[in-house]
Formats: C-alpha cells, sequence, structure tokens
C-alpha cells in the first residue's frame, strides 16, 4: 500500500506529494571511489509537480539549491537524460558539463603527498585535518587547545580547537564564546579548508591586526572542523557526493542527515524527511546521532555561547533563523544587522556577493543547528553556504580555498564586531534587566581577582573600571 507524503526536493521551497514506496536504492558499497562517467549537473526551472516528477525519476542526487526566488533545482543526472528533459519541454540549463572531470582533476592534486605542500594548497583527509589541527596547537602555544566533542557513529573523534588569547576574561571564569563548525554534510568540502583557513588568519593576524587582537582577547572560538567525520571519511574512499552521516538504517539504506536531527522544529515534513532513503532523512528521533549530541551537548556545557555559524556549500548564502518556518524570529532588526554586516563585509573583502536572507530565500529545512542554537541558547546564530554558485558545486578547485577562506575569515570578523553583548538575560531586549546581571557579576568576580585598577586593594574604584565595561557591550 503506496502512502502519500510530502518529498522533499532540494529545491526553493517546492513540495509536491509523491507517492511512496519506490524501491530504494541499494548502497553500493565501493571498492573504490564512485564514478560518475558522462553525468551532468543541470539546473532545472520546473514548471510543476511534472516536472519535478520527471527530474526526480531521472536524478537520484538532488546537488543544494539555488538561491533564485525564481525557484530553480540542480540535479545531477546522466547526460543522456537532457535528450528526455529537452523532450517534455522541461526549461533547464547545464551548469557542470561533466561531473568526472571535475572529480579528476581534485583526485590528482589529492595524489600529491600532504607534506609537501603548503596546507591550503588543497583539501585534507580526516587524519590530515586532526595533523593540521596538532600543528596549530604546536605553533600557537597559549591559544590554542584541542578538546574532543565525542565519537562519531564508526567511533571517531568528534575534534575541536579553542581558540583564544592568553588575555584573562572580564568578569568571569571563560570568555564569551563563538561556536564555528562545519561540515554537517560529508561533500561540502569546502567548508573544513575555509574554517581552518579563517582560523589560522586570526591567529596570524593577532599581531598585526588589532581586530583579530580584540577578537581573541574577548571572545574564545570554539572550531568544529569536521563535525560528520564518517561522512568525510566516506566521501575520500567510496563516493566523492555523499551527505549524511553513516548510520545502517536498513538493509539497503545509510545515513541520517545532521542538519535535520536536531531537536527544535524537528520532525516537519515541510523541510525534512521521515523516508530513510532520503537525503534529508530526520532520523526516527531529535538527537538520535551521536554526532548531533556531541556538538549540542558541548554548547550545553558552555556557560555563554553567544555566536554560531553552521558552515555549508554551496550558494552562497547567510539564512538566518528560522530554518523550520517562515515567521519573524525574536530580535529580527538585530539579527538583521549582523546578517547583513556579513555579508556586506565578504564584498568589501572578496568581492565576493553572498545574499542574506531567511528561508524564504532557499528552502525551509527543519531540526537544524542554527534553530537549536538560537532557539535552546538564544544566541545569534546563521548558516552560511559558501562558494561557489553553481559552476562546480561541491567539487570547487583547489583555487577556490583560499578566497572562500577569505570570505569566511571576513564573516566572522564582521559578526563578531556587530555582536550585541549586552542581552545579558537573553529576552532580546536591551534594558536596565541586562545592566543588573551585568553588575551582579562583579560578586563573583571581586571574590578573584577584583583588582582592576592594579593599585592593591580591591575597592569602589574597581567596581567603577568594572562597571564602565559595560559600555563596550552596548549594540552598536
Ligand atoms: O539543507 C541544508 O541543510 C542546508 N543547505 S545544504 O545545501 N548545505 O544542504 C541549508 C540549511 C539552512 N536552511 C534554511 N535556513 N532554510
Ligand atoms: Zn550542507
Amino acid at each position: 500500500m503506496q502512502e502519500s507524503h510530502a518529498r522533499w526536493t532540494c529545491g526553493a521551497a517546492l513540495w509536491i506529494a509523491t507517492a511512496a514506496g519506490a524501491p530504494a536504492a541499494p548502497i553500493p558499497e565501493f571498492a573504490e571511489l564512485a564514478r560518475f562517467d558522462g553525468d551532468v549537473v543541470v539546473r532545472v526551472q520546473p514548471r510543476g509537480e511534472a516536472d519535478l516528477r520527471l527530474i526526480e525519476q531521472l536524478s537520484d542526487d538532488p546537488w543544494t539549491c539555488s538561491p533564485s526566488a525564481a525557484g530553480s533545482v540542480d540535479y545531477r543526472i546522466a547526460r543522456d537524460q537532457i535528450a528526455t528533459l529537452v523532450l517534455h519541454g522541461v526549461p533547464f540549463r547545464v551548469v557542470i558539463e561533466n561531473v568526472q572531470t571535475l572529480l579528476d582533476a581534485e583526485l590528482a592534486s589529492r595524489q600529491q603527498p600532504f607534506d609537501d605542500r603548503a596546507y591550503f594548497d588543497n583539501y585534507a583527509d580526516y587524519n590530515g585535518v586532526s595533523n593540521y589541527v596538532n600543528s596549530l596547537v604546536a605553533a600557537y602555544p597559549g591559544f590554542v587547545t584541542r578538546i574532543s566533542l565525542g565519537s562519531s557513529v564508526d567511533g571517531r573523534d568528534i575534534f575541536a580547537m579553542r581558540v583564544t588569547s592568553p588575555v584573562p576574561p572580564i568578569g568571569g571564569v571563560r570568555k564569551p564564546v563563538v561556536v564555528l563548525n562545519s561540515l554537517q554534510h560529508a561533500r561540502e568540502w569546502i567548508t573544513v579548508t575555509s574554517n581552518l583557513y579563517m582560523t589560522t588568519a586570526l591567529l596570524n593576524g593577532y599581531a598585526s591586526d588589532p581586530t583579530a587582537k580584540s577578537i581573541l582577547d574577548e571572545y574564545e572560538l570554539v572550531i568544529v572542523p569536521i563535525s560528520n567525520p564518517d561522512g568525510y571519511v566516506h566521501t575520500w574512499t567510496n563516493n566523492r557526493l555523499w551527505r549524511k552521516n553513516r548510520r545502517v538504517t536498513s538493509a539497503t539504506t545509510r545515513g541520517i542527515d545532521l542538519n535535520r536531527n536536531w531537536s527544535v522544529g524537528w520532525g516537519l515534513s515541510s523541510g525534512s524527511s521521515g523516508s530513510l532513503s532520503s537525503d534529508v532523512y530526520r532520523g526516527p528521533s531529535p538527537f538520535s546521532e551521536p554526532e548531533t549530541q556531541a556538538l549540542s551537548n558541548y554548547m550545553l556545557g558552555v556557560p555563554k555561547v553567544v555566536a554560531h555559524i553552521d558552515i555549508h556549500s554551496y550558494s552562497q548564502l547567510i539564512l538566518r533563523t528560522w530554518g523550520y518556518q517562515y515567521a519573524n524570529p525574536p530580535g529580527l532588526a538585530s539579527i538583521n544587522r549582523i546578517g547583513n554586516a556579513m555579508k556586506n563585509s565578504i564584498a568589501a573583502a572578496t568581492g565576493a556577493t553572498y545574499t542574506y536572507g531567511g528561508s524564504e530565500i532557499l528552502y525551509l529545512a527543519s531540526g537544524t543547528a542554527p534553530d537549536w542554537v538560537f532557539g535552546t541558547l538564544g544566541a545569534f546564530s546563521v548558516t552560511a553556504e559558501l562558494r561557489d554558485t553553481g559552476a562546480n558545486g561541491f567539487v570547487l578547485p583547489t583555487s577556490f580555498i583560499i578566497p572562500t577562506g577569505e570570505d569566511v575569515l571576513a564573516m566572522v570578523k564582521s559578526m563578531i564586531q556587530k555582536l550585541c553583548r549586552a542581552d545579558f538575560t537573553k529576552d532580546n531586549i536591551v534594558d536596565d534587566a541586562d545592566f543588573v546581571q551585568f553588575a551582579a557579576s562583579y560578586d563573583s568576580f571581586i571574590t578573584n581577582s577584583g583588582d582592576l585598577t592594579g593599585d592593591g586593594t580591591t575597592d569602589d574604584a574597581d567596581f567603577v573600571l568594572f562597571a564602565g565595561a559595560y559600555d563596550q557591550f552596548l549594540c552598536p
């Protein structure tokens, strides 16, 4: 008996009722890297449900989705299926002429030994990234600490870095934390290099760049380069275009979309799927996966997460909350102020055009990381979709590594500079109650080392200096 259900299409808010129960494609356990000879990526402009059904029949691999309000969708299909699109008069254009040629070029550069090249000349596999984290710890003692957030389904470490300067926090035991995680989706390799590039640039810039210095003096960055270790390894060894984690879900299906597995907005069919074979399968319950548990539990244990970016590719977007609904989030004006600054700072730094907006510029996505961070922790949180806009999609040539890393550097710097830190009560309104809470933290501060004036005594003059620091928390 077939059940009618909303079927997710990797596209702009396009939802269709379709018959479930088509046999799930078996998941091949590739003896070697899967090949995609003769495949192209097409950008389709569906005229209605019939067009969508056709493209879903032709393709088992929706790529990411166009920001265009016109609602185009990208799919990988076999070249000889182009004729079918033409035959049915479906409007489309080819955005990637030859997927395998892109993959071959990437593979050729992978085969150079990692040690022989500069870090950002190429992509690095799971061990390469782990080694790079170790090398940052060694190169910046006192600034970088390696931590573990937990383990993946297959037992791989979800490692992370705490990055901050040795300058102590004002009025607390830990500086406000900014969390930057990449690669919930395994095939989005550019997100890993960009996250590491941004981290390295801030550390390098500490001595010479006042912005880098103030960021690392006032904040702690928690960087999670590979949020989906098993998926990432799988893209290096078996299928470069894998998206989900590697959980066995049935005899023929694998993987849960980690970015549909978070609890806020979880389970809606308008933005995720309950079908095991779907690329946006949400899993059996919120936080069913150790990877999402590891990230969320870590953030719950941090005294103050003040901002977060969940880094993805591609499409060049900054997506604010909410992902799961079109309704405005509380504090929208403040969110827009930061989001627009991020977009503008990227354009100024690298010339790249990113679009900023809510789910209306992409599609609804339910159970995502930023909705949880914003909804549960009250912290500013966005999804960044990095380069490009589709010419190379997930298989970005290595020449994009540094420019896209510069995009992320600009977005992180501008986000942190624009953060409104005065909202201590986390009600999205800055008022006297915030100052009261701020001032109260002086009590715990004074029991440690209240002598801010450095005159050998802890007295009212120290409180005056402490309270003065509140001004720098006020929203621009
Ligand atoms: O679908 C996703 O998880 C993200 N796009 S991707 O192509 N990298 O898979 C977007 C998630 C955020 N979406 C919204 N805020 N609407
Ligand atoms: Zn993604």
